[in-house]
Formats: C-alpha cells, structure tokens, sequence
C-alpha cells in the first residue's frame, strides 16, 4: 500500500517552492502526494513585485469536500504557504475530516523570513497559525516565523537558553515536535536547525554548512524531506539530517552558476540523492 499525503500549498509557476518542490520530493520518496492548491501565483513572492496571484480559498471546501465523498484517508496533511485567514480555518476542518486515518499533520507555518512578514502576510494570519499550530503533530518555523508566533521580536543571534525556551514555548501550543530553521550560529555566519521531541524531551542540533546565498523555496524542500522521512519511519534526528544535506546539497548544485536567487535551487539535479542510503549523519544532543 503507498502512503498518501494531502499537501497544502500553492503552486507557484516561476522560481521553485511550495507544489514544485513538495510534489516531487514526497514522489521521490515512494509517497503519492494529492495537491489541494490555496493559490496561483506566477512567480513566489520573495525578490518579485508585479506578480500574479490568484487565491483558491473558495475552491479549497469544494475540493475536500469530494475528497470525503470518495473515502480517502491520508498517512499525512502537510501544510505551508496559505492565502487567507479563512483557509487556515479550512485547513483545521479538514485535519478533523480525515483524523479517522490518524495522519501525521505536519504545518510548516509560512509567513516571512529575514525578520519581516512575506508580502501577502497580515497579523490576522499571524494569529490563525497560532490555532493551526496546535493541531499539528511536527511544526517547521523558521526562525522569523517562531518568534511572529510566539510574539517576540525577531532576534539577530539568540543564546541557547532563549532558544530552548523558544521551542518549549511552541511546543506548549500544541504539537509533539517543534523543528526551528535559519537558527543563526556565529554571529550570523552559520545556522542551524534546532528541534524538540516532547515525548523524549531530547533537544536536536543539526549545523547547516554555511553558504553566502539565500534561495527561495528551500524553506519548503526541507519541510517535504522531513515529511517523507518521518513518514518513512526515520527518527526525529535522522529526519533532520536528511532534510539539512538535501537542501546544502541544492544549495551547492546551484550556487557554483550565475543565477539570480530569486530563480530559486536546481531540485531536479539532486532528486535522485533522496533514494541513496544515508551515509554520515552529523545531529548532535544539545
Ligand atoms: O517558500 C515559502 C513560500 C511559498 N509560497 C509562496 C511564497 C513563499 C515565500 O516567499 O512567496 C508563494
């Protein structure tokens, strides 16, 4: 029996991210994936003005609606980029619809990046992904994101004690693991990821190898590679370190040609690296 997994995001047509990614990462990693699109855009938001955006919120109940008329139960709901406060309310209802297949409700909470809100964010979505979080299993905020849910001021470097706290505070809302990307290390010349399981009360670090270039979309390359891992039945560590060298891995395929960021990672050249075995593994307990 293949797994399925509902995912929850825009398709966005130019740039890489949100569908482009999820779709063919979760097919890499043997999971059928079915699209339940919130929006389409011509380009992301991140590094274009004058793009297109059409918002799906009134197709989103009509969709799931057919979906429960055929029965179908998913091992996963994966969420990200969300158009409206009103499909996050959506999106709730439809994690009830399908809890009968008990999924792995996995919400990677988008909303901005470097400090600020993505354009299309308001505190209205803010507050309602405070509500999605708490019925998630796994929540992968970057850091930005963290602090916006919490309603900490984004920080520029924050010590480990703040951080731990940080996470506890996101675990309080809700789910069972808390995954925080773009961590900065070194005063802004590296990140890490840092992520809690609740149930072991373990703190995880994984280093992310330090590349002078910020690429759209790989916010949503990591949150699908941890689905798939998850979903495979990888730990929480292991999940990590996969999704951390996937994304360095993109990172590094794309960042040796002379194409504007914005354009986003060349996926399709390291796709197949998602079915090798797992050779080194680098998290750490902290
Ligand atoms: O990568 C997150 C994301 C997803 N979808 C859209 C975006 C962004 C980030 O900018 O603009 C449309």
């Amino acid at each position: 029996m293949i797994q399925r997994v509902a995912a929850v995001h825009d398709l966005s047509g130019f740039g890489g991210g949100s569908l482009a990614a999820v779709i063919p990462i979760l097919s890499a990693m043997g999971i059928q994936v079915c699209s339940l699109p919130t929006a389409i855009l011509s380009t992301h938001t991140g590094g274009f003005t004058d793009f297109h955006f059409r918002d799906l919120t009134e197709d989103m109940p009509l969709i799931v609606e057919h979906w429960c008329r055929l029965g179908l139960s998913f091992a996963g709901i994966y969420s990200g980029f969300l158009a409206s406060p009103a499909q996050i309310g959506i999106v709730g209802e439809m994690i009830g619809y399908f809890s009968h297949g008990k999924p792995l409700v996995v919400v990677d909470p988008v909303l901005g990046d470097d400090g600020v809100l993505y354009e299309t964010m308001t505190p209205a979505m803010v507050t309602e992904m405070r509500h999605l979080v708490s019925l998630a299993d796994v929540i992968t905020p970057n850091i930005t994101e963290a602090a916006f849910l919490l309603g900490a001021p984004p920080v520029p470097c924050i010590s480990k004690a703040e951080l731990k706290q940080w996470v506890h505070g996101l675990a309080d809302m809700g789910p069972r693991c808390v995954i925080i990307t773009s961590v900065p290390e070194d005063e802004g010349r590296g990140t890490s990821v840092i992520a809690l399981d609740r149930q072991t009360e373990r703190f995880w670090k994984v280093a992310c190898p330090y590349m002078p270039a910020h690429y759209p979309g790989t916010g949503d390359i990591f949150a699908s590679v941890i689905t798939g891992s998850l979903l495979q039945g990888d730990s929480l560590p292991l999940s990590l370190d996969r999704a951390v060298q996937f994304v360095s891995l993109a990172i590094r395929a794309t960042f040796g040609h002379d194409f504007p960021e914005r354009d986003g990672v060349f996926l399709e050249r390291v796709l197949p690296s998602l079915n090798a075995p797992v050779s080194l593994s680098s998290y750490e307990l902290i």
